[in-house]
């Protein structure tokens, strides 16, 4: 089977970057493919696309050399086992709360006798080569999304979930959920305890721990704190950035937006 590249380093010890794709562009999929991510991540839950569409940008994504995984919309089989059989070589779930919430993804990703995943291992078997099915369980990466206060609470539980590879932090969702801004793990000393406690209990349970970093300021934070693989921002914000930047070095001046 293709070696997950992601999951060699990441036992190795070695930290991983991870790109973001929000954009609904197999074109933009390559080319982030190519820039130097160890990852990609094909985000359906806040892309700008459905499931259809997420299944042609891991096709663009496993053209490059970056190891494809996908962020699902919901805890749902179906549609995990969908992606999973689009060539995804990693699943991140969102919203993650509970022990039960990480069972069941870790068995969606996982074909019996370990888990529930439906035999059609359809792309999978292209990008992965012929002996994918029998190879799947021990190759692909699960992800749990932490961004919750119950996912805090639950946190020592879902650690200990069989067959979860690691977490992954979303700092927006989870200053939320603790009654701040969006933004909060910029700023806000209650949130950052947060991540920092999901970093150090994660490293201590032996998972990996990976996080969205919106600044620059946040992802050099999280690698301070340890994390395996970080994500600094996603595709439509490094674009935007940049040709803000590149307006005001050409003297063009811009109007204030989000
Ligand atoms: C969050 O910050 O809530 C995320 O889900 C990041 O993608
Ligand atoms: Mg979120």
């Amino acid at each position: 089977v293709r070696d997950n590249e992601l999951r060699t380093r990441l036992e190795r010890g070695e930290r991983v970057t991870c790109g973001w794709l929000s954009s609904d562009s197999r074109y933009i999929a390559e080319v982030l493919s190519h820039a130097g991510y160890d990852a990609v991540t094909v985000d359906l839950q806040h892309g700008m696309f459905g499931l259809d569409g997420a299944v042609q940008l891991l096709q663009a994504v496993g053209a490059g050399p970056a190891m494809p995984m996908a962020r699902c919309h919901t805890l749902d089989r179906a549609v995990i086992g969908k992606l999973l059989d689009g060539g995804a070589y990693g699943i991140i779930c969102p919203e993650i709360d509970s022990i039960e919430e990480c069972e069941a993804l870790v068995a969606a990703c996982r074909y019996p006798p370990v888990g529930v995943r439906s035999f059609g291992p359809a792309r999978g078997l292209l990008y992965g080569g012929p002996d994918y099915a029998a190879r799947a369980n021990e190759t692909i990466l699960v992800w749990a999304m932490i961004e919750s206060a119950a996912a805090l609470e639950a946190l020592d539980g879902i650690l200990g979930v069989d067959g979860l590879d690691g977490v992954y932090i979303g700092p927006n969702d989870l200053a939320l959920s603790l009654g701040e801004a969006g933004g909060a793990a910029e700023s806000s000393p209650h949130t950052r305890a947060a991540i920092e406690r999901i970093v150090t209990v994660s490293k201590a349970a032996g998972r990996f721990v990976g996080g969205f970093a919106p600044a620059v300021a946040t992802a050099h934070w999280m690698i301070e704190l340890g994390v395996d693989l970080v994500t600094p921002g996603n595709d439509v914000q490094l674009l935007k950035q940049a040709v803000r930047q590149r307006l005001q070095e050409v003297d063009v001046p811009t109007p204030s937006s989000p």
